[in-house]
């Protein structure tokens, strides 16, 4: 089944890039051609300008040419000091996503735009956080709630609210390594300053403020960012979608949604149902409003309103070379510049709608939450009155699409469990049946697959060939982002691709009714992984670091996706690298990061290029510590 995806999927991208040479459109393959050979300095992180008696380039040499900078930092310092700031600025995306959908929960009333949707999540996080609950507003409950996650953001004493919920043996390695983040601005603030010029200058300090920082995303931002997103717009179930640019429709106004947040998605969402809305598509021929998602608010839409999606990231530029596209709706992150010369080859309009990320020479509406709706439908009405000037002779859809199923947050994982749960011998509403068959070694283990498109990778190919060698083994895939596009592109997320799955895993999906790769989310929903691991973790009474599970971003490219590897280590899980990060430039980095990390948090960094490669090993790596553990 997936091999005949590549072959189809591969020949549906070359006719839309010969489409771009006869449009005179230049795609990323253009420019990466024009980049020629990447510099190797850049390559190996060994290139540092953060102050201005550089830039200065250490030689890769040892002994030959330039070995320290101007003001005497090593190899090893600059490498470091480069990562932890990429550290910083992944952080600080998916806590600044973050702080905005606190923000909406703020703002949220019974009688406006934005509602309380899953009471018993708010009410939960209520009782964790000890606010009071009992004859109170739940809206009343939400403001304060809301307002504690902000403060998390900035305040001045104290360790991040989130962190109590991993067990207690992980707890316990943080506290050791004094990594619990304290405020999340705190932790990339203290990283902006410690790689200043002249402020540390030890390569191991600054990687363990990275992990620190890094936390501060998974248990802090991204953390926040889920549980917030699903009080405010609802925990996901299962539900089938589709994908692949096959999802645009000739007949209807094709609207692509791009971005992160789901705040202005949903509002979309919102907009286009609208009596109104549908009226004025009809008005100017058209049969509808066909909304089509893209990167993570493709998956933030998808999993809670079943809107397709048109591809991940590497498809941006992709969807309007369609000719078929009204417009392109983005709010933050992932977004390519080059949508302002591709559009306007065509009729797309391309609006950028967020104070954060505002692109010249596309057109900016800006949505404000306080007038949600509002804003949203005079996004939407630009984009169905553009209909009339679409150019039929440039129209090209691809046929390819797939179907899957999306939306396994953990409580609808725990859902499907209890399918096989006996109420009379164990409870319901657990994760003992996962770690049943993990420990009976059904299950050989668990892995979550995430991350970007990467033209260093060919498009897709190695999230499906590890995603396909996993399942074939027997270890269950969890995937998000750009990988679970992928996935479902590739018909992994379908309960049919059970037959592609060894037998120990094919008799768990088809008696708990679950495709052997499940979408979680987006990449901020990763810290739904770091939960089910860790809820699995405290059932064996184990730390997650003993646990057969695995983290994989084959095509990773984004700094959001250093952050991510960064705290998944520091939960104690393997992270392993389809894409080599600007680090190989200091001996003593990588050893940190490939070997002496394990010591402290129980994992380590894998980089291996070569998917088949990369997927034996986390094979091997699985054994291993199911051999540690005895199973
Ligand atoms: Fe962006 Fe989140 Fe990467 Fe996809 S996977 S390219 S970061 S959209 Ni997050
Ligand atoms: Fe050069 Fe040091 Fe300045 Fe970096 S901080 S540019 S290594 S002098």
């Amino acid at each position: 089944m997936s091999d005949q995806f590549i072959s189809i999927y591969q020949t549906s991208e070359e006719q839309l890039l010969e489409k771009a040479v006869q449009d005179g459109v230049e795609t990323m393959w253009d420019r990466k051609a024009a980049m020629k050979a990447p510099c190797g300095f850049g390559e190996k992180g060994i290139c540092c300008r953060i102050c201005a008696m550089g830039p200065c380039r250490i030689s890769p040499v040892a002994g030959k040419g330039a070995q320290r900078g101007i003001c005497g930092a090593t190899a090893d310092v600059i490498v470091a000091r480069n990562l932890a700031r990429m550290v910083a600025a992944g952080t600080a995306s998916h806590s600044d996503h973050a702080r905005d959908i606190a923000h909406v929960m703020h703002m949220a009333s019974r009688d406006g735009n934005f509602k309380i949707r899953d009471e018993k999540k708010l009410l939960d996080l209520a009782s964790e956080w000890g606010v009071k609950t009992e004859d109170r507003d739940i809206y009343e409950v939400a403001h304060e709630v809301a307002e504690i996650a902000l403060n998390e953001f900035g305040k001045p004493f104290g360790t991040l609210r989130f962190l109590e919920r991993a067990p207690e043996k992980r707890k316990k390695v943080w506290d050791d390594l004094q990594i619990r983040p304290r405020a999340i601005d705190r932790e990339i603030a203290t990283i902006l300053h410690s790689t200043h010029i002249g402020c540390t200058g030890d390569a191991e300090s600054l990687l363990h403020m990275s992990m620190r920082t890094a936390l501060a995303d998974g248990w802090g931002g991204s953390m926040i960012g889920t549980v917030f997103s699903d009080i405010l717009y609802g925990t996901p179930v299962p539900r089938e979608t589709e994908s692949n640019l096959g999802v645009l429709d000739e007949k209807q106004v094709n609207i692509i949604l791009h971005g992160h947040e789901p705040s202005l998605s949903e509002m979309i969402v919102m907009a286009s149902l609208d009596p109104e809305m549908q009226k004025l598509a009809k008005k100017v021929g058209a049969e509808g409003i066909n909304l089509a998602g893209m990167c993570c608010t493709g998956n933030e839409v998808t999993m809670r309103h079943g809107v397709k999606i048109a591809g991940n990231f590497y498809q941006q530029e992709m969807a309007v070379l369609t000719g078929a596209v009204e417009a392109v709706i983005v709010d933050v992150q992932c977004i390519f510049p080059s949508l302002v010369p591709i559009t306007e080859c065509y009729h797309t309009k391309f609006i950028t709608t967020s104070p954060k990320a505002k692109i010249t020479g596309a057109t900016h509406i800006e949505f404000h939450e306080d007038r949600a709706l509002e804003s949203a439908k005079a996004i939407v009405r630009e984009a169905i009155e553009n209909f009339k000037n679409r150019k039929k002779e440039k129209v090209f859809i691809p046929t390819e699409k797939s179907s899957g199923v999306v939306g396994y947050s953990v409580e609808a994982i725990i859902k499907q469990l209890d399918k096989v749960v006996n109420p009379h011998i164990d409870p319901m509403g657990t994760i003992k049946p996962l770690a049943d068959v993990i420990k009976a070694g059904v299950l050989r283990g668990a892995v979550g697959i995430v991350g970007c498109n990467n033209p260093k990778s060919k498009h897709d190919y190695s999230h499906i060939e590890i995603m396909k060698k996993m399942i074939a083994n027997d270890v269950i895939v969890v995937t998000t982002g750009c990988a679970a596009q992928a996935a479902v592109k590739a018909g992994l997320t379908n309960k049919d691709a059970r037959k592609l799955a060894g037998q120990g895993l094919a008799t768990v999906c088809e008696l708990v009714d679950i495709p052997p790769v499940l979408h979680l989310g987006s990449c901020v929903d990763i810290s739904r992984i770091m939960t089910i691991v860790g809820e699995v973790a405290k059932h064996m009474d184990l730390d997650n670091s003993d646990l057969p599970v695995a983290g994989i971003a084959p095509e990773w490219m984004s700094e959001k996706a250093v952050a991510i590897a960064n705290y998944v280590v520091a939960t104690g899980i393997d992270t392993f690298l389809g894409i080599t990060p600007p680090v190989t430039g200091s001996e003593e980095v990588m050893d940190i990061m490939t070997n002496r990390v394990e010591a402290m948090t129980g994992a380590k960094f894998f980089i291996e290029e070569d998917p088949h490669v990369l997927a034996d090993k986390v094979l091997s790596r699985i054994e291993e510590k199911r051999q540690k553990l005895g199973i």
